[in-house]
């Protein structure tokens, strides 16, 4: 059984920051870390939004928070009842994970009696735009004494950023002379780089006999509520908060207002209720169950719930940036993550969105364009921290080095080439699982000729020599930089070179639309010679003749052989970089994250069992898993060597990441705390393809399951072609069962 409910019980200051994203909230068009409404943005609070982004000065340009509609505090007899400043006597915060709603319950021991304070709230997803709060608070007391009680709610546009203010205007008003209950707030910022207006509005229902004072200060816009209090009695406030941009709309003012008031007019319950049928029509293609394994079950789902806040279902082309929707960690910015660790989760239960995605990058090619041109090479080099537009957001700095305080230099913008290959895989993988040609036939034939065209460009021979390298380059193990010859990029060049045959040969497509675009664009025959030969010359390093080992790069094998237990002892600061020029992993053998293995995840058709397996023990114990991609990619090549036991303690780790509250927070001096959806759709991954065994033979949908110990069987939905299917898989038997249309 699912218990679709996460609590922690108690007030600890230390987990406010951990909490923020173990209790998000969202949408895809907005996060909401899982804050208090009392919190400010010395707490982390943020209402974090998709798509839009600003720079101001030299700091990193990153995505918005938006004002906080939510923000709520509570006065009693002239006396504040908030955390963290007033120590409560019970606290718990609660998570709803079926269907989006944060709680929070908590009590103090008042002068006035026991007072208890609940809230709750949901980032709608009947209604992208759309914020709801039930505020609840009551005093239990023996006397009838009445209390001065004084509740301010409003909106806190004092907001927390990492590289802000971003808000270069906070216009606050509301829209009433008088101080009349159906007045709504309002806070405009404006954006400091492009002027972008960012709207939040409020309005609120209080039934109790009251009085409001508009009160502005310290950039914030409450809203005073006076009224009396009699012990026993549980008073009620509800909120209805939307947030627009002028991106999303040239009348995001007049929308944004009058979504407020015509949900105050639906009412609370409704909107929650229409809110929660969202989510269960999410859970309906998604849900997997797990016979034999609770644990394992409530922390796969509760990743897939992350999957769900942050799904761009408002538009047709977005991404999702590497930490989701929880914050301004690594500037919002998207990553190869999304094609190779979360697409199959959204191709599987959600293709539209899954399409999205990848329009997303169809969209961004002139913006790949640039960066090719701009480093002397044709096609396209897509951005590695891509923002919108293709911006490569990506520094030349990303860590600051923890014993001068100086920014070190990294190269992951410039030599991380695979991010090109991740997105043609994005596009093809699409293509063959969806069978539609739509992505192909709108730009995606173009994306994949580039792509194809900036490796062609990169490939170096040597005089003497008769096959194509590529150099200099960062695999998907950032520890060691400017390598030659990464197996995993090499591998993935010459997969965009066949994929972009595969289009040129029109073994992908009939499709006359197709063929006329790319005529007009392109020398056909010329560029299919050149990757063909490229593809047939093009280097990839083999399985060693006595171990089977693939080298991970050019002079692999020769570095220091150290355990990571040893290596972890010669660090001289908690904090220190382990990669980079002078860090204490570059010159070992000791790597960030799966890479041989994650190459071996995705050509293990061309390898026999055994040489995968030795890769896997190979490479494993070398391996610090230092990024959360890390661990999917072993779960998922252990199922593949019927290694499902090995398997499983990787899946956990992934499935765990957010749940557990304990994600790293530092690369060197840089914060990079948040959610991890790349490990969440590794987990989904593991489970579905790996310990379920789905896969496609001709064309048809197929199981060969895997089932770590303990576990007796499993069962989940899945979209194929258009129709939904059902997976039934138990120790006796396993089917695949058709539903029809999803
Ligand atoms: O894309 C990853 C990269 O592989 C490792 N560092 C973090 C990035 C974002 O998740």
């Amino acid at each position: 059984m699912i218990n679709w409910r996460i609590e922690e019980e108690g007030f600890d200051q230390e987990r406010i920051s951990s909490h923020g994203n173990k209790f998000l909230v969202g949408n895809g068009y907005l996060g909401i870390r899982g804050t208090l409404p009392e919190y400010e943005k010395k707490e982390f609070v943020a209402v974090n939004l998709a798509g839009i982004y600003d720079q101001v000065g030299d700091g990193w340009r990153e995505p918005l928070n938006a004002p906080n509609g939510l923000y709520t505090y509570l006065r009693l007899n002239n006396k504040e009842y908030r955390l963290p400043q007033s120590e409560p006597e019970q606290h718990k915060v609660s998570l709803d994970y079926r269907h989006g709603v944060y709680e929070r319950s908590t009590t103090w021991n008042a002068a006035e009696g026991r007072l208890t304070l609940l809230t709750q709230r949901f980032a709608s997803m009947d209604e992208k735009h759309l914020i709801c709060m039930r505020y609840s608070i009551k005093v239990e007391d023996e006397s009838e004494q009445e209390i001065d009680a004084e509740i301010f709610t409003g909106i806190d546009a004092e907001v927390w950023d990492i590289n802000g203010p971003h808000y270069d205007e906070l216009n606050m008003r509301t829209n009433a002379e008088g101080n009349t209950a159906d007045e709504l707030i309002m806070v405009t910022g404006t954006t400091h780089e492009s002027g972008d207006q960012v709207g939040v509005y409020e309005t609120y229902r209080f039934d109790p006999m009251h009085q409001q004072e508009i009160v502005i200060e310290d950039n914030k816009i409450l809203r005073r509520l006076t009224f009396k209090m009699k012990p026993g009695k549980e008073y009620q406030l509800f909120k209805f908060i939307s947030v627009y941009t002028s991106k999303d709309h040239t009348d995001y003012e007049k929308l944004g207002r009058e979504l407020v008031s015509a949900s105050k007019h639906t009412g609370y319950q409704k909107k929650l209720e229409l809110h929660s049928k969202q989510w269960e029509k999410l859970w309906c293609n998604s849900e997997v169950m797990i016979d034999g394994d609770d644990e394992a079950m409530e922390a796969l789902n509760y990743s897939l719930y992350h999957l769900h806040c942050i799904a761009p279902r408002h538009t047709d082309h977005l991404s999702i940036a590497a930490r989701g929707l929880s914050g301004q960690t690594y500037k919002g910015a998207v990553f190869w993550d999304t094609e190779m660790f979360m697409l199959d989760f959204f191709l599987f239960t959600e293709p539209e969105v899954a399409k999205t995605l990848l329009k997303y990058r169809i969209d961004t090619l002139p913006g790949a364009k640039k960066k090719a041109e701009y480093y002397g090479y044709q096609g396209a080099f897509y951005a590695w921290e891509s923002q919108e537009g293709g911006y490569d957001a990506c520094s030349d700095y990303n860590v600051t080095d923890v014993f001068t305080g100086r920014q070190m230099r990294t190269y992951f913008k410039d030599k991380q080439i695979h991010i090109s290959a991740a997105v043609v895989y994005g596009i093809m993988r699409y293509v063959n699982y969806t069978g539609s040609l739509e992505l192909l036939a709108d730009g995606g034939a173009e994306v994949i000729l580039e792509c194809a065209s900036f490796y062609y460009d990169l490939l170096v021979k040597k005089v003497r020599g008769d096959r194509y390298e590529l150099h200099d380059v960062i695999g998907p193990d950032e520890y060691h930089e400017r390598v030659n010859n990464n197996t995993y990029t090499n591998r993935m060049a010459k997969y965009t070179f066949d994929s972009a045959i595969q289009i040129l040969r029109k073994l992908v497509y009939q499709d006359v639309r197709i063929e006329e675009r790319l005529k007009d664009r392109y020398d056909l025959t010329g560029l299919l010679e050149q990757f063909q030969d490229a593809s047939d010359r093009l280097y990839i390093p083999e399985p060693d003749q006595k171990g089977g080992v693939i080298e991970q790069f050019d002079g692999y094998f020769a570095l220091e052989e150290v355990s990571i237990e040893e290596l972890k002892g010669r660090l001289l600061h908690d904090k220190e970089y382990w990669g980079g020029a002078y860090g204490i992993a570059t010159h070992t053998k000791v790597i960030k994250q799966a890479d041989v293995v994650t190459m071996l995840n995705l050509f293990s058709q061309d390898y026999e069992e055994e040489i995968l397996s030795k890769n896997w023990e190979y490479y494993e114990p070398r391996t610090e898993h230092g990024s959360s991609l890390s661990a999917c990619m072993y779960a998922i090549l252990a199922c593949k060597c019927h290694m499902p036991e090995k398997a499983y303690p990787f899946f956990m780790k992934s499935a765990l990441s957010d749940i557990s509250g304990k994600g790293k927070e530092w690369a060197g001096l840089i914060y990079i705390g948040g959610t991890h959806p790349a490990s969440s759709g590794g987990a989904y991954m593991t489970a579905i393809e790996g310990f379920a065994g789905v896969h496609l033979e001709q064309g048809e949908l197929k199981i060969k399951p895997c089932l770590p110990p303990g576990w007796n069987g499993m069962s989940f939905p899945i979209i194929y072609r258009d129709e939904l299917y059902r997976v039934e898989i138990t120790k006796e038997q396993s089917s695949i069962h058709n539903l029809g249309k999803p």
